[in-house]
């Protein structure tokens, strides 16, 4: 069975009105919907990644972590900025074993180089140990080392599409807090339309329209992740995006329903 890879978005995990807030609420919520979802379907291989939200991002905007290092005193942004991240992490974590699952962290910042902000290698042979065990590996968006910049922001979503390629995934889902991609910004037009399906020949009409993160995100938005997911689709990946602040939502979308928000597809 092909592994699917899940990315909760920090917006969906934590609470972005103050700093360090998680969402145990929906923490707890998705956690008995992929609890549920492996009961339903127990040969499921899943990855996780989270992203930073109100832990990571806003740390790292203080430090201007994402700028990689030009004081010395930054580097004690760049380890908090870690150090925040894997606090949010074990609340994570701690909710999916409270469940009988058996998350594993895998720390990227241990595990990652980057060069100039790009993911340049990840060494994954503890993934996919980890999966061949029936565990599943929960990775997260980090500051990490980068040879060039001495420290950069590896962001969830540039997690995702490397695994992607590198597990010969077949679908990625990233659950985020809006029902999808919408035709225009959905904020300020009420008449704004859900795309239910981008392949590459409207891509680019579609992009025109979308915009970036409203909130503190040091690492883009909407458009940069459709951007970044392109050449997946074109290798024939499957990337959903739905909205995981609905309940029922993460274990549908586990369980193959591809009709719950944006579907980008080779055709
Ligand atoms: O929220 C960024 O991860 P993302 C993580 O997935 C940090 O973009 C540390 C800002």
């Amino acid at each position: 069975m092909s592994i699917i890879i899940l990315k909760l978005g920090g917006s969906v995990i934590t609470k972005k009105e103050k700093d360090m807030l998680a969402d145990l609420k929906a923490i707890k919520r998705i956690a008995r919907e992929i609890k549920e979802a492996f009961e339903r379907s127990p040969n499921l291989k899943l990855v996780l990644v989270h992203g930073g939200g109100s832990f990571g991002h806003s740390i790292a905007a203080k430090y201007n972590v994402h700028l990689g290092l030009k004081s010395g005193n930054q580097i004690l942004g760049f380890t908090k900025t870690v150090q925040v991240m894997r606090k949010l992490n074990l609340i994570f974590v701690e909710e999916l074993q409270n469940l009988g699952l058996p998350a594993i962290p895998l720390q990227p910042s241990a595990i990652s180089i980057q060069e100039d902000s790009k993911l340049s290698d990840m060494f994954t042979k503890t993934l996919i140990s980890a999966l061949n065990l029936g565990c599943i590996p929960v990775l997260w968006g980090d500051a990490v080392f980068d040879e060039k910049q001495g420290y950069s922001i590896l962001s969830g979503d540039h997690i995702v599409p490397f695994l992607a390629r590198k597990l010969d995934s077949e679908r990625v889902i990233f659950g985020t807090n809006v029902d999808g991609v919408f035709d225009s910004d959905p904020n300020t037009n009420k008449n704004a339309k859900l795309i239910r399906l981008i392949t590459p020949s409207n891509i680019e009409k579609t992009l025109r329209n979308v915009s970036g993160s409203k909130t503190t995100d040091v690492t883009g938005g909407m458009r940069r992740k459709i951007l970044e997911l392109l050449p997946l689709v074109e290798k024939g990946i499957q990337v959903e995006i739905i909205n995981a602040k609905k309940e029922g939502y993460v274990l549908h979308s586990l369980l193959g329903n591809k009709e719950l928000g944006t579907l980008i597809s080779a055709q």
